[in-house]
């Protein structure tokens, strides 16, 4: 029997469908054929080989499974400390903690800033005292610890280190990984503290002390995650993650450390979604491009250029509608990461699009995991979809895309310049916009969100956090620290601290001085923030990706023609505050409502990021705005938005209308609608429709969805 030719495949399948197009579009432009075929796949080598295509490990799973490691913390040391000894019981393998976002900006609890953000997003940590509790009963030289943590990185990790010393374990004992990944700071997750400069000096200061102090710590977790979850296609996401470890071995390298020395613990951190087989390959790209990027920079040795990786599952892919449909969707995207071959991973939980994981869902999001490495035999063979025609095809595809976007970012000086150039932010808040468009329109599939919704949803329980409470909690362990510590050797030490900073000097080396003398979060951030500053940046929203989307649709010019009626009766664009209180740095979201909003013809004004209501009051009366859009995603709502309201009525302007976005819990909604605020719009909101009530709000007979 002869074989069937392509051309015959293509006659019959042609026929079948009678004619239609079967080829379409990904994000990232890529062009996908119907069919893969052995003609279009390379040779990726074996597993355990440069340039580690099919894994790391020769043995990969079969020899150890990966990590089941989920990302944690809430409230006090304590109760963080309790759930930590819970799931570790229970099957999960290692720790990664979540800070507030207190921590994170490097305020103690008692700020005057901190107050809606203190122990709500994460676990607060102010001194050394809160970092033993939080590993109270957990051996620091038996189990791998990560924390994320990038602005207030040099008191946390100094904090860790001195926790483990006061346990009885060396600091070259420790092991873990510090996320220590600023330049994505400064284009997506906006936790910094300090100018580029001096953020970029602590970086390598840190790959300094570890690389000489701790040999089993990874310095490092080069975080292409939170481009994913801001909206970057997975070329962005690839070739903005590898550019940025480039720019972080050059630093380091030109500060005088031997590459051999420090690459083995530069480790990486990426998002997976729910585009299956692009983000399998995504993983197998991103490890080729690594070993490429090392090569190309002098590393010898191969530990240097494999590129180890944690992955979380999408935060962003996951919905407040019919959300037991996330169960399915973080499976599918776990089986991704799996198959794409990371060293550990988080499984997100099914009440994400609306708080902080429970019990309950941190059991179901654990379980995942543990089904999948422990049923579904998964585990069993090394790089499962190695050879797949299409995943083939796919990594090769990424391989040369990112390949080329790196060399831009090359062209541009490298990641520190491309990111002060505000092209890499830019190109995936433009991605965003295109994304948002498309789920409005319903090109994308969200189940329950744009298609097959339910007439009711069903009411979930959800974690919540008495922040009030937390924060007193804080306060008294704070005092009583301060109270009991030597005051002249502490003050000595913040001293030395600050010299260093502005002298020279390692400054992680002076922060674990401060830290042993019992120094604060607070007080180390401010005696480096003496010479650094702190550094604020202006939001600058993209336009017309989201009009053009819609350019045909008519809906939208229902809404473009009551912004125009608007208009007319005010005799100016209706103007409205996109703003974002507190430490919450999440602006995606409020990034992708300015960019829309401005596209159907109102006049935007984005705050800044961390305002105090305060603040964001007299910014709205400055603009003299019709409204205020207050986006929340690190559940600081309840404190924030009503002062805000309040702050209003006090300046007599109680005309101003305020609505809330982001991840607000809906039993929180009628505690927010008591407070004044006239709308309330939760992930998978439609934006145009967003843009429909406000128009009502302003006084327009908006007509309904379908009329
Ligand atoms: C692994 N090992 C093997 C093996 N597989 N040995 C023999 N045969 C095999 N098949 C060895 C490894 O070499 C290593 O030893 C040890 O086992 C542990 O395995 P690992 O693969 O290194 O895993 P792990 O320790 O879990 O480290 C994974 C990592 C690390 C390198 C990616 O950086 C990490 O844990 N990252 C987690 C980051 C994280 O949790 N981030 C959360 C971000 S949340 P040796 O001696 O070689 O080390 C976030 C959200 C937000 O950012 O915005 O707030
Ligand atoms: N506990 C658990 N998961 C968290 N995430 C953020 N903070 C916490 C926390 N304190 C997860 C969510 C979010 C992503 C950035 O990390 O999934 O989308």
């Amino acid at each position: 029997m002869t074989k069937p030719t392509i051309t015959e495949w293509e006659a019959a399948a042609a026929k079948e469908v009678k004619g239609k197009d079967l080829t379409w579009n990904t994000p990232e432009g890529f062009p996908i054929k119907p069919l893969y075929t052995a003609e279009d796949a390379g040779d990726p080598g074996l597993p355990g080989f440069a340039p580690f295509t099919r894994g790391v490990r020769a043995s990969m799973y079969a020899g150890r499974p990966w990590t089941i490691r989920q990302y944690a913390g809430f409230s006090t040391a304590e109760e963080s400390n309790a759930f930590y000894r819970r799931n570790l019981a229970a099957g999960q393998k290692g720790l990664s903690v979540a800070f507030d976002l207190a921590t994170h900006r490097g305020y103690d609890s008692d700020h005057p800033r901190v107050v809606g953000d203190v122990g709500k997003a994460g676990v607060a940590i102010d001194s050394v005292e809160d970092m033993k509790i939080l590993f109270d009963g957990i051996p620091l030289d038996q189990m791998s610890v990560s924390m994320t943590m990038n602005g207030a990185v040099i008191p946390i990790l100094a904090f860790f280190i001195v926790a483990g010393e006061e346990q009885g374990v060396d600091q070259s004992k420790l092991d873990g990984t510090i996320q220590n990944d600023i330049l994505k700071e400064f284009m997506v997750r906006n936790t910094y503290i300090y100018p580029p400069e001096p953020s970029m000096r602590i970086v390598s200061d840190i790959i300094a002390y570890t690389s000489a102090h701790m040999p089993k710590f990874n310095s490092i977790s080069i975080s292409g995650y939170h481009m994913h979850e801001a909206g970057a296609t997975a070329v962005q996401e690839l070739a903005f993650t590898i550019a940025d470890g480039k720019e972080y071995a050059q630093r380091a390298m030109a500060a005088g450390l031997d590459i051999d020395a420090f690459a083995g613990r530069l480790s990486f951190f990426f998002g997976i979604g729910m585009n299956f087989f692009m983000e399998v390959a995504k993983l197998r790209a991103a490890r080729t491009l690594w070993h490429r990027v090392m090569d190309g920079l002098g590393a010898k040795d191969e530990r240097s250029k494999m590129l180890r990786t944690h992955c979380q599952t999408s935060g962003v892919s996951l919905q407040e509608q019919d959300p037991y449909n996330n169960v399915i969707r973080t499976t599918i995207e776990a089986m991704a990461a799996t198959l794409g071959g990371t060293q550990s991973l988080h499984t997100n939980a099914l009440d994400e699009a609306i708080a902080l994981p429970t019990d309950f869902s941190a059991r179901i999001a654990r379980n995942t995991q543990i089904v999948l490495a422990e049923e579904s035999g998964i585990t069993r063979v090394v790089d499962p979809l190695g050879g797949s025609y299409y995943v083939e095809a796919l990594t090769s595809t990424l391989v040369d895309e990112a390949w080329k976007l790196i060399a831009e970012v090359d062209g541009l000086g490298g990641m520190t310049k491309a990111v002060a150039t505000g092209m890499p932010k830019q190109r995936i808040e433009q991605a965003a916009a295109a994304k948002q468009a498309r789920v409005d329109k319903g090109e994308d599939v969200i189940v329950g969100v744009n298609k097959y919704k339910l007439a009711k949803e069903e009411h979930l329980d959800t974690l919540d956090i008495d922040n009030h409470a937390v924060r007193d909690a804080q306060i008294a362990r704070l005092k009583a620290t301060r109270a009991a510590r030597d005051e002249s050797a502490c003050q000595s030490a913040l001293k030395e601290l600050t010299h260093a900073a502005k002298q020279g000097g390692n400054l992680l080396e002076f922060a674990v001085r401060a830290a042993r003398q019992r120094a604060t979060l607070g007080e180390i951030s401010d005696a480096m923030e003496a010479t650094f500053g702190r550094y604020g940046t202006q939001p600058v929203p993209v336009t017309g990706i989201y009009g053009k989307a819609y350019a045909e649709d008519a809906r939208y010019g229902q809404v473009i023609e009551g912004v125009e009626a608007v208009t007319r009766r005010l005799g100016r664009k209706p103007r409205l505050l996109v703003a974002k209180m507190g430490q919450d740095g999440h602006d995606r979201g409020a990034n992708v409502i300015a960019s829309a909003f401005t596209d159907m013809g109102f006049e935007v004004t984005s705050g800044p990021l961390f305002q105090t209501p305060e603040e964001a009051c007299a910014l709205a009366l400055e603009n003299d705005v019709d409204a205020i859009g207050a986006s929340s995603l690190a559940a600081g709502h309840k404190t924030l938005i009503p002062e805000l309201i309040r702050l209003l009525k006090a300046a007599g302007r109680p005309d101003i209308k305020v609505v809330a976005g982001g991840v607000i819990p809906p039993q929180d909604y009628d505690f927010l609608r008591d407070a004044g605020v006239q709308g309330i719009y939760g992930p998978g909101s439609n934006v145009v429709e967003c843009a429909a009530d406000m128009l009502r709000l302003l006084g327009h007979n908006m007509p309904p969805v379908d009329a």
